[in-house]
């Protein structure tokens, strides 16, 4: 266990033990605590110092050999302030390249880790920015050219939380992991040395990379307990190319207060919650009624991503309302948009990317080979698979970018 995963348990059973012996035994002794990855902002000199690391995580049975920014698997989620420069250190002490790419963060593009952006083992890349953007929760990751798949898998991930003076203002949930919760939602497979799986194969080349076994900040099914009220829960979907669809397992609703971009006019409540790689959401739950739930994935209409285990709804985490009351609020408008700009006289450009399709044919072939035909919902019993963004999505997965989907289709002004 990090240091810092003992700290915020042991802060967790503080409040647990805070409570009344009945409340105490909902805690479930054999479902791991939600890890909390620990807030970093940047020192008294603006800087903020990420190691690239290796190490090992237990993972249910396996102990597997991960790599994490300052940690043996994902990383710290990064404070920054909107107008305030940072200056971030990154030292690689891997024994391979790696690039780090700030996905949502608005910055040039020499300061950001796409394929170009090279680290080499051992040494030091120096970037330095000012997030000029509205407050919102973005991530950082690997771009390493042909293998940020695998050094994803591997456990590369971290949040970023862009500040601004709007979002202070508002009375959200913001006690960090109590109930401002960070919920990072990853696929992994195993081999039969318990090793993390990143072989590729025909049906992975052709749908995507998946896994078998689901984890919410590195854990399987864990648990989480809150203050009962207003529970925040920053959701990103860190899997390869899984879709996910978020639902509760007693069908309260997930009122949306922001996405990608930072905070929408107003909450939106829904039911399910679909999302796609790459993509954040944050919602809020109402937790006042004290009853435990599950945040859980309903069956998504994806080639390749409806088999066992995940033909079923899946559990993400346990959320355990404790008996001590929340502060936070949903508020009934959260910000103030611009008016969409008029759509008319623009020029539409569709750009169709498009793979080998004897690949394609191939990999579907495998797909049926491996869990045969009997799940409709798997949406690869038909001749084409799914339609629309799924589609492009899983396509633009094959180029081997986690977040391709974000280029996969452009329709904008020819300007
Ligand atoms: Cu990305």
């Amino acid at each position: 266990m990090h240091r810092r995963d003992f700290i915020k348990l042991t802060a967790a059973v503080g409040v647990a033990s805070a409570l009344p012996a009945w409340s105490r035994l909902a805690f479930a002794a054999d479902r791991p605590a939600l890890p909390i990855p620990e807030l970093l902002t940047a020192d008294a000199t603006n800087r903020i110092a990420i190691n690239v690391q290796a190490g090992k995580t237990q993972f249910g049975p396996h102990l597997a050999t991960t790599w994490g920014y300052n940690g043996n698997l994902l990383g710290p989620a990064l404070q920054l302030r909107q107008g305030k420069a940072v200056t971030v250190d990154i030292h690689n002490q891997l024994s391979e390249e790696t690039t780090l790419h700030w996905h949502g963060v608005e910055v040039p593009g020499e300061v950001d880790g796409g394929p170009q952006g090279i680290i080499k083992p051992g040494e030091t890349r120096t970037v330095s920015f000012t997030p000029t953007q509205r407050a919102a929760t973005c991530w950082f990751h690997p771009h390493q050219h042909g293998n940020t798949g695998r050094q994803v898998a591997m456990g590369l991930a971290g949040l970023v939380l862009i500040e601004d003076n709007e979002l202070r203002k508002l009375l959200l949930p913001k006690q960090w992991g109590i109930d401002d919760v960070p919920v990072i939602v990853q696929d992994k497979k195993f081999n039969a040395d318990g090793q993390i799986d990143y072989q590729l194969d025909v049906m992975s080349a052709a749908v995507g990379w998946f896994g078998d076994t689901l984890l919410t900040n590195g854990a399987i099914y864990p648990q989480h307990a809150a203050p009962k009220g207003w529970l925040r829960l920053r959701l990103l979907n860190g899997c390869n190319a899984r879709m996910l669809n978020f639902a509760t397992s007693d069908n309260r609703p997930l009122y949306v207060i922001a996405s990608d971009g930072g905070l929408l006019p107003e909450p939106v409540s829904v039911t399910e919650l679909p999302m796609l790689t790459g993509e954040r959401f944050e919602v809020l739950v109402d937790i006042s009624d004290g009853k435990a739930f599950d945040l859980v994935t309903l069956p998504v209409n994806q080639m390749g991503m409806a088999v066992a285990p995940f033909d079923q709804s899946h559990p993400v985490m346990r959320i355990q309302p404790l008996a001590i009351p929340a502060s936070g609020t949903l508020p009934d408008m959260l910000t103030r948009m611009p008016v969409l700009p008029s759509l008319e006289g623009l020029t539409q450009r569709a750009l169709q990317l498009s793979m080998d399709p004897m690949l394609d044919m191939m990999g579907m072939q495998a797909l049926q080979k491996k869990y045969g035909d009997a799940h409709p919902a798997a949406g690869y019993s038909g001749v084409r698979h799914v339609t629309g963004y799924a589609d492009t999505y899983v396509r633009a997965a094959v180029a081997g970018r986690a977040d391709a989907a974000h280029t996969a289709t452009v329709n904008g002004p020819d300007a």
